[in-house]
């Protein structure tokens, strides 16, 4: 109890005025629990199996701060044994984030949270788009509803990929949709631009999370039109998390790897200035 109270105060010291500014209880437990570990490092499990996802949180867990999944990518689902996903992600202190990547209208986005995954029923955050319309976030509350589970949404406000057609336009309608909701906990950035990242920030302001894939140490082009960055610049420039896969699970030891984006993002966050 009282540790809990000092690692919210921690928190709040470290995070400053995006711990002030963030309304939605699940923008506080990542900060939280990125506090407690040094780690602003959200995992892409980009695995198929059941057991290599097993593995690796277990080899990365005490380094990293939210688990991001594809769950439509993982070969020999079946809900039952998902289950120790749940339970490992549980034990490291993760919350779990569906890349689902939402897309429909508003009703069948909520329905689409339930069905053969049933999303609503174990991820804390989803991702969509905003190109249907705003009533998009309202059905995926409504998926959590059901369940009587509360969860959060980040808004695709750009892209690390190249030739998307997320323009700045289109962020900010994003933006503005974000803002006017209580669901949306943030926003995700392009993690390969510095400069992108910076323009996002200024138009995000203070209130909203804004977490960026498209991160790696070794920066420059990745495959299929992926693009990279650097973490340290990522988190400097204003992205509070960075997503990080293959720089991980690919690499010949995941754990140290895990350690050092965990030291890049967190120096980045110790040297950036969070008074406002
Ligand atoms: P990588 O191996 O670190 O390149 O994996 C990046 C992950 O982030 C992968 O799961 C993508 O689906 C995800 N991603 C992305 O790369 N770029 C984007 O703009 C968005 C998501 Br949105």
């Amino acid at each position: 109890m009282l540790e809990g109270l000092v690692s919210t105060m921690r928190a709040e010291e470290i995070w400053g005025i995006r711990w002030r500014s963030c309304a939605h209880p699940l923008s506080h437990r990542f900060m939280e629990t990125s506090t407690e570990k040094k780690s602003l490092v959200v995992l892409a499990a980009d695995v198929y199996t059941i057991s290599d996802l097993l593995n690796l949180i277990n080899e990365v867990g005490p380094h990293i701060s939210a688990l991001k999944t594809h769950v439509d990518m993982v070969t020999d689902f079946k809900r039952d044994e998902w289950e120790k996903v749940l339970i490992a992600a549980k034990k490291h202190d993760l919350m779990i984030f569906e890349d689902r990547k939402f897309a429909d209208i508003g009703k069948i986005s909520q329905i689409q949270m339930g069905g053969i995954y049933d999303i609503r029923s174990w991820a804390d955050l989803v991702t969509a788009h905003r190109v249907s319309g705003p009533d998009i976030i309202d059905g995926l509350a409504a998926g959590w509803d059901d369940v009587k589970r509360i969860g959060g949404v980040f808004l695709l406000a750009q892209m690390s990929s190249r030739g998307n057609l997320l323009t700045p336009d289109y962020t900010d309608s994003v933006i503005s949709t974000g803002t006017s909701s209580p669901h949306v906990v943030g926003y995700i950035g392009n993690g390969s631009s510095d400069e992108e990242i910076a323009q996002l920030r200024k138009k995000a302001g203070e209130g909203r999370l804004i977490w960026t894939p498209g991160v790696n140490l070794e920066i420059g082009e990745g495959k299929l039109g992926q693009r990279y960055g650097h973490p340290y610049d990522a988190i400097k420039s204003g992205a509070d998390a960075v997503i990080v896969g293959s720089g991980i699970y690919n690499s010949t030891n995941p754990k140290e790897s895990a350690m050092a984006y965990a030291k890049a993002s967190w120096d980045a966050l110790i040297e950036r200035d969070m008074n406002g």
